[in-house]
């Protein structure tokens, strides 16, 4: 793992501390080790943070729920998975996250991304505090009906945990609309009761507009700010993207309507590079089979002149941008040198920690503007809260005001990230300013609380 450079003595304690306690969350400690390092240079002027323990209770989730996940397959076989709840901070709402399903999961992961969930939701400045839960379930090969029957079971557990003013689960990855919705269905069956105890629900019952396109939208909103604050557009720009999937297809959708070039896209088994562009038709077809679950490989069967690289990811392709949008350890220091080399101007994250702390020690001594995804992925989580908002009044706002909003917060988180980093005479540092900039919020509400 990368030394940081954690400059600030409380920090250094905290730190040391917490390696010593989790010596094998390898992923909860570099997204604890990254945001120690941007606080070094803050902590001190905070008043307060020390008497009150707020370092300590900040890496320690409030509380973690594990349940066992029992089902029957279609061929009549029992099978049981591992479920997860972390409830990381309800400091300044109620927690609020989303559900990962992958064969990945364990607590390392989710204690990385409900960590990492507390200071982005504070960033989109609604009222949500931060947690991250799932399942160690893998869909890949399953049928609707044994998706159904493991969401049934892994609700019949989580139920008593969550609420509309209590935690507000979503989608991540793996926890697409088709696991929202048997997730809800129980949730109603179990509790006769119609709430908004979970967001990405479909339009039909009490879903939001843009909630589907929110997360890549946003990221490209984000984008657009940063190439805005250098005089710049993103018309014309070429791109790299990884991940097929919510993300990386409704970033694409939106780069291609902004007349920027998308080059790639990828899933688990590899990426394709489409020279001439991705363009709607393309897109729409990507979409298509993706939900039908086919493999990106499908194409090249129709779009001859691309080409497919298996088990490779898109990071030698030349191009302006690079947005990662698949999962975590996608960009490593040798990936982020090659980038460099090839003139990359900006990587934006649409990912939770996509790119390695050493990737990105790279990027930002090398003038490569970054964003973390706690800043450039928000908009998902942000128009789950818009969500809520609408839940909470019995109403469905339209597209644009969502989508108007959306815009509105991506611009403030870039915003007030950017100028937090200034202030501390780090211009252009967006992982400093964003971790600052979201601690000051969520430590200033657990001062006030006192010690809980
Ligand atoms: P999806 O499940 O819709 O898509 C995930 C994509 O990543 C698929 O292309 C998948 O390919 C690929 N992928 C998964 N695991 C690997 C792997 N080990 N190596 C290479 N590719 C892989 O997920 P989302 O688009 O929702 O989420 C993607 C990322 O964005 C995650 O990090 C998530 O936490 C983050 N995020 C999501 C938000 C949301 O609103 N959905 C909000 C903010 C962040 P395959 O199908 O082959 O597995
Ligand atoms: O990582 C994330 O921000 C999400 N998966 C979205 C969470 C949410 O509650 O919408």
């Amino acid at each position: 793992m990368k030394e940081f450079n954690i400059t600030n003595d409380y920090c250094k304690r905290v730190w040391n501390e917490t390696r010593a306690q989790y010596p094998d969350q390898e992923h909860f400690l570099q997204a604890v080790g990254l945001v120690l390092e941007s606080l070094s240079p803050a902590v001190d002027s905070i008043r307060g943070l020390k008497e009150n323990a707020v370092l300590e209770r900040f890496v320690e989730p409030e509380r973690i729920i594990m349940f066992r996940v029992p089902w029957v397959d279609d061929k009549g076989v029992p099978r049981v998975n591992r479920g997860y709840r972390v409830q990381f901070s309800s400091a300044i709402g109620p927690y609020k996250g989303g559900l990962r399903f992958s064969s990945e999961v364990n607590l390392d992961i989710l204690k990385f991304l409900g960590f990492e969930q507390v200071l982005k939701n504070s960033l989109t400045t609604l009222p949500m505090g931060g947690a991250k839960g799932g399942s160690d379930f893998d869909s890949h090969g399953k049928s609707d009906a044994e998706v159904m029957r493991f969401c049934q079971s892994f609700m019949t557990e989580l139920y008593r945990h969550i609420g509309a003013d209590t935690d507000v689960p979503a989608g991540d990855k793996g926890v697409g609309s088709r696991e929202v919705a048997y997730l809800f269905g129980q949730y109603k069956r179990i509790m006769n009761q119609f709430t908004g105890v979970l967001t990405g629900k479909w339009l039909s019952f009490g879903g939001s507009l843009v909630r589907p396109e929110a997360t890549g939208y946003g990221l490209v909103y984000f984008v657009e700010r940063m190439l805005a604050s250098k005089n710049d557009g993103i018309e014309g720009k070429n791109v790299i993207i990884s991940g097929d999937g919510n993300v990386a297809t409704f970033a694409a959708q939106k780069l291609i309507r902004l007349g920027a070039k998308v080059l790639t896209l990828s899933d688990s088994t590899g990426f394709i590079l489409d020279e001439d562009g991705i363009d709607e038709e393309k897109l729409n077809y990507v979409m298509a089979f993706r939900a039908e679950r086919k493999k990106i490989d499908e194409y090249v069967k129709k779009y001859q002149k691309a080409k497919f690289f298996k088990g490779e990811r898109p990071w030698k392709v030349k191009a302006d941008i690079a947005l990662p949008c698949a999962t975590q350890d996608e960009i490593y220091l040798d990936d982020a040198k090659v980038m460099v080399a090839n003139g990359v101007k900006i990587v934006g994250e649409g990912a939770n920690m996509p790119t390695r702390a050493e990737a990105i020690e790279c990027f930002i001594k090398s003038g490569v503007l970054f964003a973390p995804g706690k800043a450039s992925n928000a908009g998902g989580v942000a128009v789950s809260g818009l969500e809520m908002t609408q839940n909470s009044e019995r109403l469905h706002w339209t597209f644009e005001k969502v989508d108007n909003k959306l815009k509105s917060i991506m611009y403030g988180i870039h915003d007030n990230s950017a100028q937090t980093a200034k202030d501390f005479g780090c211009a252009d540092n967006y992982v400093l300013g964003a971790n600052i900039y979201g601690f000051k919020v969520v430590a200033d509400a657990m001062m006030a609380q006192g010690l809980v």
